[in-house]
This record gives structure tokens, C-alpha cells and sequence, in this order.
């Protein structure tokens, strides 16, 4: 087979500023030790994240040009409300300014507290968003999910044995939606079979609770079907992104990752009451539903992003990049989430660094190492990020300490992935050099924005 090439060419470029190791020292210790403190302009390679970072293709700047800015029955709202329909077949799409805005609107109508929402994992705004109400998200992922060293197809199903024992201790009537996240994000980005996807359903409908998808990388997911999937292969993504709907009574999703867009999102429902609750507040907190927060030219660019998406070529180039990656870093020792997932690769921080604990934040000192040593930011996905304490504020931590290397959409090319390959090499000669790290501020939701560190000696 010939190599896999980047499926677009090159018509606009924004240069990447360079920086020494000695500035970054400075820089990183001046960012109280947590990359998102730091300028970026002062990161080389920023892997922060894939969301809102992709970038746009020609025919997406010309719809930002054609975006029709009515305050009410814009014909971008339109196209918008089309392409999600095509994609998801759910009945009522309401715009929102970004994922976690779906989740805000929907969690306050549904939630409050003695209420459960169980999901595969549930990524941290998803139950932040959740816990704000006073209800509780509760991860039920497949044992095999939690083990960073085995490779499995499907390591982002569900347990749902685990659901049906949950649903039946906890009472239906407590639990409003189950959420299933495609890809699973907290847990490598690792995708969610259509057989899982049916099996949830089917417990969900048997109890009459409605099953919701958390759909940011819903292509990626369906790309994985198709490849791993017995029946799959010869289906277009587009058959099976519905599919994969068609089991959903509802979902939310941050435009910024699967819709190939700096920023957007939306929630789609069948339940035409729940529709016009969430309606009713999303004209009090983001906009009149046919914008929602965004601008015209935002929604005809998520329209646009939606088609794009579909693009095997795309998917190929994407999901092989991320492989590649994985590939050489497995070939040199680095331990990752095996196999890769669909948008980032997760270096295991447990196995790169045994001698530091948990309490020490393994990750965060790999996320550290990794700016000094190649200008290259990266996100703790572990203690620091789900991190909760006890009663006597010791750190219960979750299953996983990971590092989190998110791959923006179409940004980097081989070199550039070539080039941090070599940076996390270099980082896991040194590993026996790095140190631990305790927390010296934290806020009280999501600390990992702005939490500030120190270095252990
Ligand atoms: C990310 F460090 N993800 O992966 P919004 N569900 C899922 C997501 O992945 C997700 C949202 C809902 C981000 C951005 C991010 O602490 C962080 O459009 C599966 O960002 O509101 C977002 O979508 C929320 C990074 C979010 C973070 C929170 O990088």
C-alpha cells in the first residue's frame, strides 16, 4: 500500500514561533508549572487540545463570508439545522455557542440532585455540568478500558451489565438520561461499537430511560466501526453515523472537534417537550434558537465542517496519523493507551513514571517535561484534571494517569509529528530526572484550568 497522504493542500500558513530550552525554564515556572497558563505563543507545537483548533478549508471561510446574520430565521440556522438532521435524524436542534453550553442547558432541565447519570466516561465538563445540579455522574466503562496495555477494538464501551445492575439499585426514575461518549475522550479517545451502542439502548429502553450521545467525535467513532466492525466495511460513514443515531433519543455536541470548527456546538432531542424546555432556556442564557449563541457565519461553517467530516480520505489521513504516532512511540518503549484512539495519543505517566505517586502528579510532570524539552503542550488527563478527596482531604484518584497529546484537524504535518515523537523519546530517556509536583492553588470545579504547582525536590 502506497503511503497515506494529507487528503487538502496548503493555501494559507501562520507561522510557529521558536523558543530556547532556557526561555521555556523560565516561562513554564512563570506559568506556575500548568500549560494553560502559557502564552501560546511562546508553545511550538500546541497539543492541547483538538477542539477549536482545527483548521477551516476554503469552502468553510466562504460560507463565514455568506453567513446570514438575522437575529431570527437566519438561512444559515437552515443549512445548519439540515446538515445535523442529515447526519442524526434527531427531530429538534438547537444551536448552542459550544459543547459544554448543551450540556449546561440540558443537565438544568433534566437534573438536580438525587439524580444519576451513568455514561461510559463522562469528560469533565459533561459532569461538571452534571454535579452543578446536585446530581451524580457515574462512569461505567468496560473493565478493559481501564487497562492502558491491552489492546481491544472497542475499549470505549460500555459495561452493561454494570448499567442494569446500576439502573436497578438506583430506580429508573432517578436516572433522567444515559449518556454514551464517541469517542471516549477521558479514556484514550477509544471508540464505542454499534453492538455496544445497540445493547445500551436495549437496557435503556427496557427500564424507558432515553439514551442520549455525547457525539464531538462521532465520525472518528464511525470511521472505527467501519474498520473493526463485522458488516461495516462496505457501509459509507454517513450510514453508519446514522445508525449510530438511530439508537439515540437525543445528543449533544461540541462542534470545535467533529464539525471541524473554531467554535460551535449543539443539542438535538426527539422528546418535543424536553425540546422546548431547553428551548426556553437557551433563550435566556445563549440566544433566540435559531442562533444560539453563535453567529450566522459560525453555524453555515459547522454546516460545512458536517459535510467535510464525512470524507473517507479525511478519516483515513486522520485516524492513520494518530496510528503512526502511536506506532513509533510503542516501537521505542514509551508506554501508551494501546491501541490509539481516534484524536490524541495518551501516554500512560503511571508505567513512563512508577517511582512518582499519584499524589505527585505523574502527568503533570511529563506535560512539564515535554514544554522544556520541545516547546510542545500537552494536557494532564489524571489526578490533577479528576482528581477528588476524601473526607480527610486525601486524593482519591481516578483509574488512569494519563498525558493527553490531542492532534488539532488538518494543522501539523508528518514533520511536525515526526518532530515530537522525538521530544517524547528524548523526555522518556530522561524520565529518572523528573520530579513530582504539588498543588499550591486550586479553584473549586474543573481545577486543572488554572490550578498552580510547585516542584518537588
Ligand atoms: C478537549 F481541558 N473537549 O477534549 P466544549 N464532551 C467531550 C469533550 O471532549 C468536550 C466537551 C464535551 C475538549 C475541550 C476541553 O477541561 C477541558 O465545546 C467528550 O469544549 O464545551 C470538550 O465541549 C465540551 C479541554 C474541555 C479541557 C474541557 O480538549
Amino acid at each position: 500500500m502506497k503511503t497515506i497522504i494529507e487528503p487538502f493542500k496548503i493555501k494559507s500558513v501562520e507561522p510557529i514561533r521558536f523558543t530556547t530550552k532556557d526561555e521555556r525554564i523560565k516561562l513554564i515556572q512563570q506559568a506556575g508549572y500548568n500549560p494553560f497558563m502559557l502564552h501560546a505563543d511562546d508553545v511550538l507545537i500546541d497539543l492541547l487540545t483538538d477542539s477549536g483548533t482545527s483548521a477551516m478549508s476554503s469552502k468553510q471561510w466562504a460560507g463565514i463570508m455568506d453567513g446570514d446574520e438575522s437575529y431570527a430565521g437566519s438561512k444559515s440556522f437552515y443549512r445548519f439545522e439540515d446538515a445535523v438532521k442529515k447526519i442524526t435524524g434527531l427531530k429538534y436542534i438547537i444551536p448552542t455557542h459550544q459543547g459544554r453550553a448543551a450540556e449546561k442547558i440540558l443537565f438544568s432541565t433534566v437534573g438536580g440532585p438525587g439524580k444519576y447519570f451513568p455514561n461510559n466516561t463522562h469528560f469533565d465538563t459533561t459532569r461538571a455540568n452534571i454535579e452543578f445540579t446536585g446530581s451524580e455522574a457515574v462512569d461505567l466503562l468496560n473493565e478493559t478500558g481501564k487497562h492502558p496495555e491491552i489492546r481491544a477494538d472497542f475499549k470505549g464501551d460500555m459495561d452493561v451489565e454494570k448499567l442494569e445492575g446500576f439502573i436497578k439499585k438506583t430506580g429508573a426514575e432517578n436516572i433522567p438520561i444515559c449518556f454514551l461518549t464517541v469517542t471516549n475522550n477521558s479514556g484514550g479517545g477509544q471508540p464505542v461499537s454499534m453492538k455496544n451502542i445497540k445493547e445500551v439502548k436495549s437496557v435503556c429502553k427496557k427500564y424507558g430511560i432515553p439514551l442520549f450521545l455525547d457525539a464531538c467525535r462521532f465520525a472518528e467513532n464511525a470511521y472505527f466501526i467501519k474498520k473493526r466492525e463485522k458488516g461495516y466495511a462496505d457501509k459509507s460513514i454517513l450510514e453508519i453515523a446514522r445508525e449510530m443515531f438511530s439508537y439515540a433519543d437525543g445528543a449533544t455536541m461540541s462542534a470545535k472537534k467533529d464539525a471541524l470548527v473554531n467554535i460551535g456546538g449543539f443539542l438535538a432531542v426527539n422528546d418535543a417537550s424536553l425540546a422546548q424546555q431547553c428551548r426556553n432556556l437557551l433563550i435566556v442564557t445563549e440566544g433566540f434558537p435559531t442562533y444560539g449563541g453563535l453567529a450566522g457565519r459560525d453555524l453555515e461553517a459547522v454546516a460545512q465542517g458536517l459535510e467535510e467530516i464525512l470524507d473517507e480520505h479525511y478519516l483515513q489521513y486522520r485516524i492513520r496519523s494518530i496510528e503512526y504516532m502511536g506506532d513509533k512511540l510503542v516501537a521505542a518503549g514509551v508506554p501508551i493507551i494501546e491501541p490509539p484512539g481516534g484524536h490524541a495519543i495518551y501516554i500512560d505517566a503511571k508505567r513512563f513514571l512508577p517511582e512518582i505517586p499519584p499524589e505527585q502528579f505523574p502527568g503533570q510532570s511529563i506535560v512539564c517535561a515535554l514544554y522544556i524539552e520541545g516547546g510542545i503542550r500537552s494536557v494532564e488527563i489524571g489526578s490533577v484534571m479528576f482528581g477528588k478527596y476524601d473526607k480527610d482531604g486525601k486524593l482519591i484518584p481516578p483509574p488512569m494517569e494519563l498525558v493527553r497529546l490531542a492532534i488539532p484537524r488538518r494543522v501539523y504535518t508528518q514533520s511536525h509529528i515526526d518532530y515530537v515523537i522525538e521530544v517524547i523519546i528524548e523526555v522518556f530517556k530522561n524520565r529518572h530526572s523528573l520530579k513530582g509536583y504539588k498543588i499550591i492553588y486550586e479553584a473549586p470545579m474543573l481545577r486543572h484550568f488554572t490550578a498552580q504547582f510547585a516542584e518537588l525536590n
